[in-house]
């Protein structure tokens, strides 16, 4: 299928979406978001799919952020739709029941950082950069921004980048948990594509039930939290993979996953 402002493929069950406006370093507008809902919609429904990838194109980013230019005159009701369309997009990846990973190959400031947090990985290049800007234009992170990144590194780094509206190199973003892996900008998609089909290779309810378990025991009680836990590993035992996976480990042979 072709898009305006993202390009599509799929191969051996892993999808590649890539932001493709590399002269705006592939600032996402609103109709790109729009396209990007749209593959995200796909790829959920789509059974042959196990794993997203979401990239850059070019060599200097991942995706610069909201796209300024567009953004500038913006009502507040305005502004509203347009982040709460973002947040629907972002949170469809975050929540479907196959694992993305961002391939950040750049820059990935403000709303470009915030897409790489919707993601369940972030294996970035050494020349990416993150950061959450938007405090420099007068607005506030508007896309999870101020909620998933002190999630994942805490309240206090996460107010040090987005009250000072710094940027971070990877090693920065890797030593505070923000990123899984750094590694040299030339495989950076090879190493990516590794860990997608090693992830594609696993049985994909258990895929499933892990990522839902993390996604919303994350922010319960712990007690709660236990007991979703105890109802998704239940819940394992009725696949056939399950079954599959502890004979094929004592039969000391490799198991062969159906994805049911
Ligand atoms: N929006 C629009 N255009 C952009 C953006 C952007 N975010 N980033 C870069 N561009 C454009 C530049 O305007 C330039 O265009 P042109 O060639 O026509 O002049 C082109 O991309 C290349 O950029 P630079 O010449 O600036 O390249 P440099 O290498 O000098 O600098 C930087 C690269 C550091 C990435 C710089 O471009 C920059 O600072 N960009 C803006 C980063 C930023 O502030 N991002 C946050 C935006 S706000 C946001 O993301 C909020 C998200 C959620 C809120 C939604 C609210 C409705």
């Amino acid at each position: 299928m072709e898009y305006k402002n993202i390009l599509f493929n799929v191969d051996d069950g892993i999808a590649i979406i890539t932001f493709n406006r590399p002269k705006a370093l592939n600032a996402m507008n609103s109709e790109t978001m729009a396209e990007l809902m749209e593959v995200a919609t796909i790829c959920k429904k789509d059974e042959n799919i196990k794993v997203l990838i979401l990239t850059g194109a070019g060599e200097k980013a991942f995706v610069a952020g909201a796209d300024i230019a567009q953004m500038q005159n913006l009502a507040a009701p305005e502004a509203f739709k347009f982040m709460e369309f973002g947040h629907d997009t972002l949170r469809l990846i975050e929540t479907m029941p196959k694992p993305s990973i961002a391939a950040v190959n750049g820059f990935a400031l403000g709303g470009g950082t915030e897409i790489s947090l919707a993601c369940d990985m972030r294996f970035a290049a050494e020349n990416a950069v993150f950061g959450q800007p938007e405090i420099l234009i007068g607005l506030i992170p508007g896309w999870g921004g101020t909620q998933r990144l002190p999630r994942l590194v805490g309240a206090g780094i996460a107010k040090e980048l987005i009250l000072g509206g710094g940027q971070i190199n990877a090693q920065r973003a890797y030593e505070i948990g923000l990123v899984n892996r750094v590694l040299p900008a030339a495989s950076l998609m090879e190493e990516t594509k590794k860990f997608a089909r090693k992830l594609a290779s696993m049985p994909a309810f258990a895929v499933k039930m892990a990522k839902y378990s993390i996604n919303y025991g994350y922010d319960l009680a712990l007690d709660n939290a236990n007991k979703l836990e105890i109802e998704c590993c239940a819940q394992c035992f009725s696949t056939q993979d399950q079954k599959e996976g502890m004979k094929a480990f004592l039969e000391k042979r490799k198991p062969n996953f159906i994805g049911k």
